[in-house]
């Protein structure tokens, strides 16, 4: 069976993962020092946020060159010895591929700022001599003004130009990318933002609400109705690059879209597009049964009229850590909300029922690092320290996504936590000496302790990974679902312990506690595996 169809997938930010020169931020050495924990963990593949050459106005997503690696993370040199060395530990590299938009700095947005208005080096980017009614994804205007006059248009930052994908260069210039790194060796991409490299013809203006602010929800919009996403013809560009991918065996694409229609977000999983894309629905999902019911039925009915595997995801650098989420009154991902009362061990005992959910369904599973340390959302970073152009860009009204990209603690008994030896780019919580990779390694309970051992059983387990589940009959705020040959998953989100079905416990989130009669019980917020 094909590696991405129930692989377990550890996302990398490479800036706060593991500094291996001391300079305060993560790099390659730090990744390859680090994958014997990676391994031993139990993980099958690896999806690295970029590590090209770039100004770094977004964390790397805005790339000045994509076939070098930035100085601060090493060198092309250290990036194919760290794949030969993740490939002797069993461990598959995905690299992230960011096709919507270039740096500022790139080659071609300097030629293209050097010539004049209609010149062929604008061509390649959207210019415009006056802007439309499109707003960045990051806050204020999509359009920013050059010396002479024009306007070029940037979904996200201004240090990010939109590529004009209607381009043949364009197109050419990534496929060249796509097999300059499958010749090095990666086993796959994650596309950024894989629904918005074509735009509408013309550009035209977004519809308006009527309070005369242009509408920017992905939610309740009609579909195909934005002319910034999700266009029609973006599906030939992922046809065309799938045919480059199929000259090398083993690979895969997952998607990065944030399209919630399920009937528009399944044609990119067509058998000539992409293998897999993230489950953002998953994600944003409540902590409630019923929602999370119909959330997976959904999931699995839309991936099987394709063919393509579900994935599981319930965090990424992008949003808020899902052990914050879940310990909050609404556990929901809608926006970034930072001044609510959040339950902290509410949301760990969540999170460890989420993560052995997660990694019971059919499918694949990704899990943000820091996860499996069980790492809450950082909120009283200093603005000083914010690197997020979101929080610029919103005049600080949204503190952007530096809480979740805090560098990991790894051991020790104070910052930088073993992370590396200068102090890191983004200042630790003190209080993390308790979550260090070290002691959680020592402590049975830990989350870590959990995370090695639930994929260590799903690694063994047949009935895990891909393939169908059934859903047995259960009582209201309860889930339970069967696998093949043997297995069961329990989930008990009410406020009172329920009874076990019958089977022997494999693995649980939390304790059992027995009643005096000996039966053991499953208490809220609990997930159990039983063999049955
Ligand atoms: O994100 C795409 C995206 O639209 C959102 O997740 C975005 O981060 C959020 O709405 C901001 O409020 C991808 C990357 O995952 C993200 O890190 C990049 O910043 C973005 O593309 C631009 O490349």
């Amino acid at each position: 069976m094909s590696w991405w169809r129930d692989a377990v997938v550890y996302q990398v930010y490479p800036r706060s993962f593991a500094d291996g020169n001391g300079d305060g931020v993560g790099d390659l050495a730090g990744i390859e020092s680090r994958l014997p924990y990676l391994r031993d963990l139990g993980v099958d593949a690896l999806w690295i946020n970029p590590w090209y050459v770039s100004p770094m106005a977004d964390g790397g997503y805005d790339v000045a060159d994509y076939r070098a690696i930035d100085p601060v993370f090493g060198t092309l040199w250290d990036a194919e010895r760290l794949i030969r060395a993740a490939h002797r530990h069993g461990l598959r590299i995905i690299v992230d591929i960011v096709p919507n938009h270039t740096s500022d700095r790139h080659a071609w947005f300097q030629a293209a700022l050097a010539a004049p208005p209609g010149s062929p080096e604008r061509a390649r980017f959207h210019f415009r001599d006056a802007p439309n009614n499109w707003s960045s994804r990051f806050g204020g205007p999509a359009w920013s003004q050059v010396d002479d006059g024009q306007w070029y248009l940037h979904l996200f930052d201004a240090a990010q130009p939109d590529l004009n994908w209607d381009h043949p260069e364009v197109r050419a210039e990534f496929e060249s990318i796509l097999r300059f790194w499958l010749d090095r060796g990666v086993d796959g991409f994650r596309i950024d933002v894989a629904d918005r490299l074509v735009k509408q013809a013309g550009l035209p203006d977004r519809p308006v609400r009527e309070t005369g602010v242009p509408t920017f929800a992905d939610n309740g919009s009609r579909p195909g109705s934005q002319p910034d996403k999700d266009q029609p013809e973006v599906h030939e560009i992922y046809r065309a690059w799938r045919r480059v991918l199929d000259e090398y065996p083993d690979r895969a694409f997952v998607g990065e879209m944030w399209v919630a229609d399920p009937d528009r977000f399944a044609m990119y999983l067509r058998p000539d597009e992409l293998h897999t894309a993230f489950n953002f629905a998953f994600l944003k999902c409540a902590w409630e049964a019923g929602a999370l019911r119909s959330v997976i039925e959904q999931t699995l009915a839309t991936h099987a009229r394709v063919g393509a595997p579900a994935t599981w995801v319930l965090s990424n650098h992008d949003v808020t850590r899902h052990a914050t989420r879940y310990g909050r009154e609404d556990t929901r991902f809608t926006k970034r909300v930072h001044d609510v009362p959040t339950d902290r061990a509410l949301g760990v005992r969540r999170a460890r029922a989420a993560a052995l959910l997660s990694m019971a369904l059919p499918g694949s599973v990704y899990v943000y690092q820091g996860d499996e340390l069980g790492l809450p959302e950082v909120f009283d970073l200093p603005a000083e320290a914010r690197e997020d152009p979101v929080f610029r860009r919103t005049e600080g009204k949204d503190l952007g996504r530096d809480g979740c990209r805090v560098p990991l603690p790894w051991g020790g008994d104070a910052p930088p936590f073993e992370f590396g030896t200068g102090s890191s780019w983004l200042p630790q919580p003190a209080d993390w000496r308790g979550l260090t990779a070290a002691r959680q390694l020592a402590d049975p309970a830990s989350m870590l302790s959990l995370y090695r051992l639930a994929l260590r059983i799903r690694r063994n387990e047949p009935a895990l990974g891909d393939g169908p589940m059934h859903w047995l009959d259960t009582e209201p705020g309860v889930l339970a679902f069967t696998r093949d040959p043997g297995f069961t998953c329990i989930i008990n989100f009410t406020d009172a312990p329920i009874d076990l079905p019958a089977g022997t416990p494999l693995l649980a989130s939390a304790e059992l506690p027995t009643t005096p009669t000996g039966k053991p019980t499953l208490p809220p917020d609990t997930t159990a595996w039983l063999r049955t």
